[in-house]
């Protein structure tokens, strides 16, 4: 089984409360990051604790250790079960995000590498490999990789072995469902579902993975 992950990312606090709920019987998590919470404000969180689903904070946590457990405490006081953080900034600022994570009895994630064309950059090739072994190494509950690119993905799952993985792309960005959910343990989706004219049914359909 694939978890299925909405990323919320509209601007509207009661769309999003909206979307969420009539899309909670399809999905196994909520996704929120800067777009929302910075629109709508922090209380969204309290709108989507009702649905009782897994709140994954994406603020890709990227600064010194001190600075990412303010940020950490902070999430994990609004609600959140858990945080998405990035690994480049190195061991010490992972390690503070996961331990913050983990007193909290929630989880943290790492990104190894980008689903954007723009990713390949900076991101790619032995880059991301650096930072699948150090979310290991960290003891990060997982790591983002990206769903445009599969064969990305199993060179990753190569590193992190069971560890999880959640991966965006598909869709809008042009990943493929079925060839990624096969690879991973969570598909985050977004636009192919919020900007649908009835996301629970895009969601609905997105949920075969879920099987
Ligand atoms: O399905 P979409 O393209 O509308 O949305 C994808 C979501 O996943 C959106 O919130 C992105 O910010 C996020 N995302 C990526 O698209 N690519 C990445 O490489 C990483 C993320 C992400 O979630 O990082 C934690």
């Amino acid at each position: 089984m694939t978890e299925l992950i909405l990323s919320l990312d509209v601007l509207d606090r009661k769309w999003a409360a909206r979307i969420a709920e009539s899309c909670a019987p399809f999905i196994d998590a909520v996704k929120i990051g800067y777009p929302l919470v910075l629109s709508a404000g922090l209380g969204v969180v309290e709108d989507l604790a009702g649905l009782g689903l897994p709140l994954i904070a994406d603020f890709k946590v990227a600064d010194i250790p001190n600075t990412n457990r303010l940020i950490c405490e902070a999430v994990f006081s609004a609600g959140f079960d858990a945080v998405i953080a990035h690994g480049f900034v190195g061991a010490d600022a992972v390690r503070t995000c996961v331990e913050v994570a983990h007193n909290h009895g929630g989880a943290a994630y790492i990104v190894a590498e980008m689903s954007h064309p723009g990713a390949t950059e900076f991101f790619h090739g032995g880059v991301a490999e650096r930072l699948a072994t150090l979310a290991v190494s960290s003891r990060a509950d997982g790591i983002i990789a990206p769903a445009t690119r599969p064969d990305r993905v199993s060179r990753l799952r190569e590193i992190v072995g069971k560890k999880t993985i959640y991966s965006p792309g598909v869709g809008a960005q042009g990943g493929d469902l079925d060839t990624v959910a096969r690879l991973v343990d969570g598909v985050i989706v977004g636009r192919s579902i919020y900007e649908a004219e009835d996301p629970a049914t895009e969601a609905e359909r997105f949920s075969r993975i879920r099987r």
